[in-house]
């Protein structure tokens, strides 16, 4: 089968043949219908998330069971499904106590399957699955843990978004802050997953959404997805502009959405007494920030990190579809652009000149 392969950090992905070895018991072939390309795989790419190589990436997939290894009971040949990129093990102290994406196996395996052995292979050598999804391809193996059945109403596209953007960014609001209706939020950074942060907003009736971006397009997506106003942080301190739009008070929480170490500390600034910081956003491994302790002691601000929007994506993925079928989240709106898996790499250029909401490859 066809897969984009990343075999060292800064260097294009190879679309090339690749073995894929048949499902083990309790384990699903997927053929991969649809992958968005998130900023964490360009991050996996550039090596500032770092993921053993060579892999092939892709984390945000849908698609359909294709073939069924020994004793598999959870989904059937031909079942839709979106690939879950924590395939939580449901055994480990998180998985027990509901944190599944905090997962002690996987965070231990690292791009392997639970066997610690990998399905991938190049000409003998093995491939690591990487960001635990390996969905830049025409197929993948995933435990049958990690698939999600979805019902035949949502189009394959839209619901790879779920997979990741989507549960991340309205995950963050609803689920890791469960911010009250009446708040009022920045968003920093209004890319695939910060207009997720925005629809969350907007379903937690948020009093006030004021997204932050450099890139005029974006902004006005964000107004499109529900934001009541825009900072042009390109033009103007975002700081400075938040405390104006909120009477010199700040917001509730501010979310940032970039992985810039500059925002995250700004975020933390924009949050008002008592108040929240949220990182979503990955800032490279190996840099700081720089915060003034007493400060947060003293003003009572919190900084909270959301990995994957708190997802419990058996009790979640389906209140997503709800949303999307009752008008409340745009999901096919989050698509700018498609390609195959040869336009991966124009892809990733794509998020770095800040020109698109998500693209979704067809491989
Ligand atoms: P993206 O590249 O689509 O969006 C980033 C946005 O930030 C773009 O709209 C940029 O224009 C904007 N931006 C860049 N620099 C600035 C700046 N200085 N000030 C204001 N705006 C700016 O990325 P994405 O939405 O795919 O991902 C965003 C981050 O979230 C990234 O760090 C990714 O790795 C992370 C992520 N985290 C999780 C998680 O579980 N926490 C999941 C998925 C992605
Ligand atoms: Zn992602």
């Amino acid at each position: 089968m066809k897969a984009a392969v990343l075999y060292s950090y800064g260097e294009p992905l190879k679309v090339e043949e690749v073995d894929l070895a048949p499902p083990k018991a309790g384990e699903v072939k997927v053929k991969i219908e649809a992958t968005g390309v998130c900023h964490s795989d360009l991050s996996a790419r550039n090596g500032t998330l770092v993921f053993p190589v060579p892999c092939i990436p892709g984390h945000e997939g849908a698609g359909t069971v294709v073939e069924l290894g020994e004793g598999v009971s959870r989904v059937k040949e031909g079942d839709r499904v979106i690939i879950k990129w924590i395939p939580s093990c449901e055994k480990c102290w998180h998985c027990t106590h509901g944190e599944p994406i905090h997962c002690q196996d996987v965070h231990e395996r690292h791009g392997l399957m639970a066997d610690r052995t990998s399905r991938l292979s190049i000409g003998g050598t093995p491939l690591f699955h990487g960001l635990d999804g390996a969905t830049f391809a025409e197929e993948a193996v995933f435990d049958e843990k990690a698939v999600v059945k979805i019902p035949d109403d949502v189009p394959v596209d839209a619901a790879a978004l779920i997979g990741c953007a989507v549960g991340t960014g309205v995950g963050a609001v609803l689920n890791t802050c469960k911010v009250p209706a009446g708040s009022r939020v920045a968003v920093i950074g209004c890319g695939g997953v910060g207009l997720n942060v925005v629809q969350g907003a907007k379903i937690a009736d948020c009093e006030q959404i004021i997204a932050v971006d450099i890139s005029a397009s974006k902004l006005e997506a964000a107004q499109k997805f529900g934001a009541t106003d825009v900072v042009d942080a390109s033009s103007s301190n975002a700081s400075s502009a938040i405390r104006e739009l909120t009477d010199g008070v700040g917001v509730d929480y501010a979310f940032e959405v970039i992985g810039n170490l500059k925002t995250q500390e700004q975020s933390i600034e924009m949050a008002r007494r008592g108040g929240y910081a949220v990182f979503v956003g990955v800032a490279p491994f190996g840099q700081n920030i720089e915060i003034t302790p007493a400060i947060l002691t003293l003003t009572g601000r919190s900084i909270i990190g959301s990995y994957f929007g708190d997802m419990v994506p058996e009790r979640d993925f389906p209140k997503l579809i709800d949303f999307w079928r009752e008008g409340k989240l745009d999901l096919e709106g989050l698509i700018s652009e498609k390609g195959g898996l040869e336009d991966i790499n124009g892809a990733f250029e794509a998020i770095e000149q800040g020109s698109v909401l998500r693209t979704v490859i067809n491989p």
